[in-house]
């Protein structure tokens, strides 16, 4: 029987999976490498902690590593029911609230090694954490696509630590009640995109779509929803789309720096943003917090046909 150790936590209801002990062995090489090496060699693993049926579509997974770049505290590599993350914001603010629930860190600031590079973490006294990301920044301005059953949509592709399409026109009602349609309006537009041929920097797929309308709670400065790569919704305001979000509004001078941006999800948690620059680059803060809420054993039964999980 193998079996592998994993805290749950949600951060602002968006539910991480951090794998403590039992993950695959990667080396030491930097995180980069070992994500290769994961997903080549050990994807069943992946599957196994996130997809049905022990995990959902709305799981994401943080593999817990030792870090590579210096002075870091822990590494991680994200990984969700279709493939994995560069970053992920409500994850690694998920990550600090395990490691401190471990007893392995305290208040204060942390390194954490990712595969798209260091990020840093501060564990704030009353449980927040203020996740500060890789650089983002604004490829393209109000890029127009063809959109099957809906016509022309136009929207910004930013990085935050993933490759985003923000939207702000669009005509949809942003409530969770409406969530199948706004998956089916969003995993349309991914499509179109692809098709069209627009992409992130290098020919990378743009694998997030982020639409925005203003918050009704009055929480946010905005409301958004924001469809992820496997399909499922991010119940969070979600982190590298708020850093994406963060860029655009420098970009058009909506947001100086310093000032705070107020990210409301669709289900109404709220990230507070903000960005400085450091070298010509614009480094986003977001700010947010996670909830322990399970401690476990998986158990990967070799007379289980479904073991390695439905992929
Ligand atoms: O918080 O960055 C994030 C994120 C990415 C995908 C789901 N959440």
């Amino acid at each position: 029987m193998k079996t592998i150790s994993i805290i749950d936590t949600h951060t602002g209801g968006e539910p991480t999976r951090l794998v403590t002990e039992g993950g695959p062995d990667l080396g030491q090489g930097p995180l980069s490498e070992r994500l290769a090496l994961l997903r080549r060699e050990h994807d069943s693993f992946r599957s196994a902690v996130v997809c049905e049926p022990r995990g959902s579509d709305v799981l994401v997974g943080a593999l817990l590593c030792q870090p590579h770049a210096p002075n870091c505290a822990v590494g991680v590599i994200f990984f969700n029911n279709v493939g994995y993350l560069g970053m992920c914001g409500h994850g690694t603010i998920g990550l600090i609230a395990s490691l401190a629930y471990m007893g392995r860190i305290g208040t204060g600031r942390h390194r954490i090694d990712t595969p798209v590079g260091v990020v840093e973490a501060e564990l704030h006294a009353d449980g927040s954490v203020t996740v500060e990301n890789v650089p983002a920044y604004r490829l393209h301005r109000q890029v127009s696509v063809q959109v099957p059953g809906h016509g022309t949509v136009t929207g910004d592709v930013a990085w935050g630590g993933n490759w985003f399409f923000l939207v702000e026109e669009h005509g949809m009602e942003l409530h969770v009640a409406n969530a199948q349609a706004l998956s089916f309006f969003t995993a349309n537009i991914r499509a179109a995109l692809e098709k069209a041929g627009i992409t992130g920097a290098d020919g990378a797929l743009i694998d997030h779509i982020e639409l925005f309308a203003p918050s009704r709670s009055g929480k946010g400065d905005s409301q958004n929803f924001v469809l992820c790569p496997g399909n499922a919704y991010d119940r969070s305001p979600c982190g590298t789309g708020t850093c994406a979000k963060l860029a655009c509004l420098a970009a058009e001078g909506k947001l100086a720096e310093g000032e705070e941006w107020r990210q409301e999800s669709i289900v109404g948690s709220v990230f507070t943003g903000s960005y400085s620059y450091s070298g010509g680059q614009l480094i986003p803060r977001v700010r947010g917090q996670a909830w322990v809420n399970a401690l476990a054993t998986l158990i990967l039964d070799p007379s289980d046909p479904l073991a390695w999980g439905i992929r």
